[in-house]
């Protein structure tokens, strides 16, 4: 990677024409970073290798001064601190969460942001209490539309001071496995991934996870700031409104073989039968199938699948590549979900770079 002169900012917006990585794009990816994908072997990742994204700064919370306020078009404003909501009825659920921006780095011209290759997801358990028991207590009233989430982190995007905020359609809102969570894996939630309270919509992309939650407000009229009508849009030029990312496209994942290349990451296995694993998911509906090819997506072998863990988590898979020949190979997988929807082979573009599913190339030369 070669750090270079910042963009000029009267070039076309977010689109870089040069091949090589920009420093903005390598301050944020020093920043927010990825699973590293030996890490896939946990089936719940553990917290410090959750793959991280962080708009602005990550905000210092005093949970002593912190409140809950929900208001907006409810019948009892509610104002709760840390302990009430914890003192609500608590459930433990294990969530697969990706970034809505994971491939975007794989993407020609490459939309300038986090520069994601394949690993901006994570599979962790967490501990909250049901958005919609809150939203009942608050009696949400009838004429009520959306559901805002406001946080306490602040800075600037193209150029609009905001507080990160997003809202979901009431009917996604009260939906069962909607969470305010309070823990990670057991633990309090770690400052970066939201603390003291973060929203879990399980099988939406990362965006709609709400951290650092300080504000629910229900709402009339569809909420129309940035990160709702500007960003996380799918759109093929910057004059069209586009369509909301909104739940996971399948993708699946391996465990990348034998041993790593420092610098290029290239892996090196031996010319003996080896176990390739790894893990699918979707928000669509759940895996039904995963495939490996060993020539570079010309042929293709179902995966062993394991049971689903939880509805809402990756599903491991595994495949015994029998007799690997010497020389260079590419592996891939891909997932299909019950929906019907399968991974593609080529990368599909948007201006912002969302919901790139395109299947896993990992290149693995075999010694003999
Ligand atoms: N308040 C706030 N919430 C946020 C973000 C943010 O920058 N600020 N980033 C979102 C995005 S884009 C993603 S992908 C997920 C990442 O969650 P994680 O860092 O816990 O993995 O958080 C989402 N929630
Ligand atoms: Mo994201």
């Amino acid at each position: 990677m070669t750090p270079q002169a910042k963009p000029d900012a009267s070039e076309t917006p977010g689109l870089d024409p040069r091949a090589e990585f920009s420093d903005r794009e390598l301050q944020l990816a020093t920043r927010n970073h990825g699973i590293p994908l030996e890490a896939l072997r946990y089936d719940v990742t553990p917290s410090g290798l959750h793959y991280l994204l962080i708009h602005y700064d990550i905000p210092v919370v005093d949970p002593d001064t912190w409140r809950l306020e929900v208001g907006g078009a409810v019948d009892r404003p509610l104002s709760l601190s840390l302990a009430d909501v914890r003192e609500r009825d608590a459930v433990t659920l294990h969530v697969t969460i990706e970034c809505a921006g994971n491939g975007r780095a794989q993407l020609s011209p490459r939309p300038i942001s986090q520069p994601w290759l394949v690993e901006a997801v994570g599979s962790a358990e967490w501990t909250g209490t049901p958005l919609r028991g809150l939203l009942e207590e608050a009696g949400v009233r009838g004429e009520t539309a959306e559901i805002l989430f406001s946080a306490l982190d602040r800075g600037v995007e193209n150029d609009i001071e905001q507080a990160y905020e997003r809202s979901l359609a009431l009917a996604d809102a009260i939906r069962d496995e909607v969470l305010l969570a309070y823990e990670m894996n057991g633990q309090a939630l770690p400052p970066q991934h939201g603390y003291p309270l973060r929203l879990i919509v399980p099988g939406w992309y990362g965006m709609t996870h709400v951290k650092w939650l300080t504000r629910i407000t229900a709402l009339v009229e569809p909420f129309r700031g940035y990160q709702q009508a500007n960003a996380y849009r799918l759109m093929q030029k910057p004059d069209e409104s586009g369509v909301p990312v909104t739940r996971m496209m399948p993708r699946s994942l391996m465990v990348p073989p034998g041993i790593a290349d420092f610098m290029s990451r290239e892996r090196y296995v031996e010319e003996e039968p080896c176990t390739i694993e790894g893990r699918a998911w979707s928000g669509q509906g759940p895996v039904v199938k995963v495939e490996v090819s060993v020539d570079g997506g010309a042929t293709w072998d179902d995966a062993e699948l394991d049971e689903l863990s939880s509805e809402w988590a990756w599903r491991s898979w595994r495949y015994d590549w029998s007799a690997p020949q010497p020389g260079r190979h590419e592996l891939c997988t891909r997932a299909t979900d019950a929906a019907g929807n399968q991974q593609p082979s080529e990368v599909p573009w948007n201006l912002k770079g969302y919901a790139n599913n395109a299947i896993q190339r990992v290149p693995v030369t075999v010694r003999s």
